[in-house]
């Protein structure tokens, strides 16, 4: 192939030219320097989905060194909800920097963090009064919301389901359901970890959201007992589990039993959060309203921020001294946050992440009538994923899926893959992506399915 001597562009945004365009194979020479040095000065452990080198992201298009184009169908795994290097992000930023970048805030404090805590306290779901409290990624928020559980409620009993993921610290890799590649040999993990079964209807055998529920709660009453249990953390919809709906009736009946029994109910909305659903929070679809509820990822557009936000009288439990950190609630990524939540409600990226949402369900049902290795299609929003199966035994096809993930990769389309079982295709496109990008993206992985 000829090498097209492009000009490195470095000025990322929605104004970037919104388009799939390949000058390169993937990785090109570019992209493959950078990945020779990763090789050996990056720890192997730190692996990569894409073999690229990014310069430049916004919009629906990230672009390579290489000037390739390629389709963002993952927002770097549900963060860049009003796209990278959003605008109003980057003033915002801009001006934060320029006035001081750190205090800490259990030091000195600054109102972006109080403000962060407003917006927070006014969008989580349920008119309490809540509090909220900033850290800096999903897990350390995950571990301070199952700390301020057993504060409170002076249990010490935790209970994640099958299929979760909560992070990869000690603590919440325990509450972590998969083995490989997130656990193998970085034990021991922490103690009062227990799991139950969620319910995920398209392996359920037509198990209703209130029977999964009587079946997890009979596990949690038979092998824990409420007398013992702080706290039962879920995913409203599982992220990197598969992408998996429990079916309705299974949230509200968990939620129930929490209140009747003093255990406190963590909603983990890390990936679920922040209109990506086509609700400020999934919780909202099933009217539920969690004690605790678990932000990052899609609430600062790029930047670290994460928060649990909960009932007053839970979240005040803890002493003075008892929650914080260096970094929590830094003040750019609170300028950042602050823009970010006011481009999903001035932008109508809420509204916007339902026709996306509409967009990807009604592509990928047509795939799964013409293609019976995709067995399902589920999703909320901007959250939609198909599982791929072997049509005759319905088991998991991996391989399947990694091949047509790395067609889409080939051919210029950002696409992730989760699932217990790696057979499962996820799409989480940022809410600025047109229309013309989606679809060129998801026929990509159309042509990709049917070549593979
Ligand atoms: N809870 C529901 O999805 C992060 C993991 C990427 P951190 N998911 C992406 C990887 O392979 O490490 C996540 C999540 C849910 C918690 C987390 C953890 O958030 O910000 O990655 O710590």
């Amino acid at each position: 192939m000829t090498l097209v001597d492009t000009p490195v562009i470095t000025a990322g945004g929605p104004s970037l030219t919104q388009e799939r365009r390949l000058v390169t194979a993937i990785p090109g020479p570019r992209s493959q320097e950078l990945l020779a040095r990763k090789a050996e000065a990056v720890a192997s452990g730190v692996g990569h989905t894409l073999p690229i080198s990014v310069v430049a992201a916004g919009g629906g298009v990230i672009v390579d060194a290489d000037g390739n184009s390629l389709i963002d169908l993952g927002s770097g795994i549900a963060v860049t909800g009003v796209g990278n290097s959003a605008p109003r992000v980057v003033e915002a930023v801009t001006a934060q920097l320029h006035s001081f970048t750190h205090t800490c805030f259990t030091v000195s404090p600054y109102e972006g963090y109080v403000a962060v805590a407003e917006k927070l306290n006014e969008l989580t779901p349920g008119d309490h009064v809540k509090r909220s409290a900033l850290f800096n990624s999903g897990a350390e928020a995950v571990e301070n919301a199952v700390k301020i559980a057993r504060h409170f409620t002076k249990k010490q009993a935790v209970v994640a389901f099958d299929h979760a993921y909560h992070g990869r610290t000690n603590l919440t890799m325990g509450l972590t359901a998969k083995n490989i590649p997130y656990k193998s040999g970085f034990g021991p993990f922490a103690s009062e970890v227990y799991r139950a079964p969620l319910s995920y209807p398209f392996r359920d055998g037509g198990l209703s959201g209130a029977e999964a529920a009587v079946r997890a709660i009979s596990v949690i009453e038979k092998q824990v007992g409420a007398e013992n249990l702080a706290a039962i953390i879920i995913e409203p919809i599982q992220g990197e589990g598969g992408f998996i709906v429990p079916a309705a009736g299974f949230l509200p009946a968990i939620v129930e039993w929490c209140r009747a029994n003093d255990v406190v109910f963590i909603a983990d909305e890390v990936q679920t959060g922040f209109a990506r659903t086509g609700a400020w929070f999934a919780s909202e679809h099933e009217g539920i309203v969690p004690d605790l509820v678990v932000t990052a990822k899609g609430i600062a557009g790029g930047l670290p921020l994460s928060a649990v936000t909960g009932r007053a009288e839970i979240m005040d439990s803890a002493m003075a001294g008892g929650l914080g950190g260096t970094y929590g609630g830094n003040p750019l990524a609170c300028a950042a946050a602050l823009a970010t939540i006011e481009t999903y409600e001035d932008d109508g990226l809420i509204d916007r992440a339902r026709e996306i949402g509409a967009v990807l369900i009604g592509r990928l049902n047509a795939l799964r009538t013409a293609d019976p290795r995709v067995g399902d299609v589920r999703g909320r929003g901007a959250m939609v994923a198909m599982e791929l199966v072997d049509p005759a035994s319905g088991a998991p096809d991996a391989a399947l899926t990694s091949a047509v993930a790395a067609y889409a990769h080939s051919n210029g389309v950002v696409v992730l893959t989760c699932g217990t079982y790696g057979n499962v295709i996820r799409f989480l496109p940022p809410l600025t992506i047109s229309d013309e990008l989606l679809i060129d993206g998801l026929s990509v992985v159309a042509e990709g399915l049917k070549h593979a």
